[in-house]
């Protein structure tokens, strides 16, 4: 916290200087497509925790996830980072020490405990409510507790915001594994919950108490899975909409739940859920897991046909292969040996590209995160899908969050950006 805040001291003042004497200088236009075109490509905020390259993917402060993967601390006997360690990172700017980290990993235990009023609340939600409705529902039953609107109502100063920020960001992050696991364990496994175990990490103690695997291969992939999901620079519609949320100064709980709202579409994070529905529907459609590319080719022109679209391959911003994609590839061919749904998405993989491309109007055939994941959950035996957003959201709160600190350290306005009528678009091609 003492070195976020020199940090943001530094910036803070560093941001006033640069606007008096840069702040009217043009960095981008707008074109009448991109207002109807989900404003793609304009720049229009500022995230300090990340930056996407279109053919290189995500950078967290300048570091690849190939990097980060050999940069950042681990846990004994583990190759994968510790996420930790990345929530360091964008929050300070710096790699943090494995001793920094352990601080972390242990600020975090003694933040953790769920309040007897959540898990009352879930109980009493149907045991078929959708397990992203049950995250959203269950962040704001915690947001009693925001450190940050209460001492708003005090009348905290401005220049205080980012503290009570920090308090209540650490606090979420360190209660969502619990609340995570709290909601697969009473929607899938009969409401039969399994104590925290304080001996582990973060990431690892979310793989215990899920307790479909007490496999070491099971740990070290959720700690690299709650890594490589944690953010996606700040226009993504997670972290766009917490964001958004944030700058009417709702406090972290309400701003987060806001995003996993965003997170829950087909088209950003549930799409996780949907490529691994719609593998299984092929494997059951043709009566066997080893499909052949013929097969494989007429499952996709079929889905494509009924206008639907090919879930995990294309992105808003990325024209590679995803590096998020690469890594758990990576993953996958170092631990698992033979499992017939890894082996799809890998035909997968040279399969749909040149169809898509084919269609002609898709601007990137390639997989995101979205399209591996699954896959490898269901190696260890996490086979119900409904539950793969929540993964992506409790390591996403990690960038979101963090973000949120330095957008109140920076002192950034609520956002309030300009909309047109069409009617409006006309009158102006009218005139010019
Ligand atoms: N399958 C079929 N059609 C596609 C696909 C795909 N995977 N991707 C794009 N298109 C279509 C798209 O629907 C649009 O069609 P139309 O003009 O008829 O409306 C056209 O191609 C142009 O779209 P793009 O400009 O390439 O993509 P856009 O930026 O609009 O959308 C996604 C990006 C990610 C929403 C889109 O690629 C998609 O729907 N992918 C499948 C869902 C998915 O995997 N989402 C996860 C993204 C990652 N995440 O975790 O958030
Ligand atoms: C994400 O991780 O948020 C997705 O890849 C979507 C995006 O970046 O727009």
């Amino acid at each position: 916290k003492q070195k976020f805040a020199e940090k943001a001291a530094a910036l803070f003042q560093e941001n006033r200087a640069m606007l008096k004497e840069h702040g009217d200088k043009i960095i981008d236009q707008v074109a009448i497509r991109q207002l109807y075109g989900g404003m793609r490509g304009m720049k229009s905020m500022i995230w300090e925790t990340s930056e996407l390259d279109a053919y290189e993917g995500i950078r967290f402060r300048g570091y690849s996830i190939r990097e980060l993967r050999k940069l950042l601390p681990k846990a004994p006997n583990c190759k994968e980072p510790l996420p930790e360690g990345l929530f360091w990172l964008m929050l300070v700017g710096e790699i943090p020490s494995q001793e920094e980290v352990n601080w972390l990993t242990e600020e975090w235990k003694k933040r953790g405990e769920l309040p007897a009023r959540t898990t009352a609340m879930l109980d009493a939600m149907p045991a078929d409510t959708h397990p992203m409705t049950q995250l959203s529902m269950g962040i704001l039953s915690l947001q009693n507790d925001s450190v940050f609107a209460k001492r708003y109502e005090e009348g905290m100063p401005k220049n205080e915001y980012w503290d009570a920020y920090y308090e209540d960001s650490m606090n979420l992050i360190a209660k969502l594994p619990r609340l995570a696991a709290y909601i697969y364990r009473r929607t899938f496994h009969n409401n039969e919950h399994i104590a925290a175990d304080p001996s582990l990490d973060w990431g690892a103690n979310f793989a215990h108490m899920l307790g479909i695997s007490e496999h070491a291969d099971f740990k070290s992939l959720m700690r690299l899975y709650l890594t490589i999901h944690a953010d996606h620079e700040g226009g993504n519609a997670s972290a766009h909409s917490t964001h958004l949320v944030g700058s009417t100064l709702s406090d972290p709980y309400y701003s987060l739940s806001g995003g996993m709202n965003a997170l829950a579409g087909p088209l950003h994070g549930l799409a996780n859920q949907e490529v691994i529905k719609w593998i299984l529907e092929m494997v059951e459609e043709l009566g066997t897991d080893t499909p052949t590319n013929e097969q494989i080719t007429e499952y996709i022109n079929q889905t494509l046909e009924a206008g639907k679209v090919i879930p995990g391959y294309g992105h808003a911003v990325l024209r590679q292969p995803d590096p998020r994609y690469i890594a758990q590839r990576h993953f996958a061919e170092e631990y698992i040996k033979d499992d017939a749904i890894v082996s799809i998405v890998w035909k997968l993989f040279t399969i749909v590209p040149p169809i898509l491309q084919d269609l002609g109007k898709v601007k990137n055939p390639w997989p995101n995160v979205d399209a591996h994941s699954g896959a490898l959950l269901m190696h260890y035996g996490l086979k119900e899908f409904s539950f793969y957003t929540v993964l992506f959201g409790v390591s996403r709160a990690m960038g979101v969050l963090a973000a949120g600190v330095w957008s109140r350290a920076l002192g950034m306005p609520l956002e309030r950006p300009k909309s047109m009528t069409s009617k409006a678009i006309k009158e102006f091609l009218k005139k010019s």
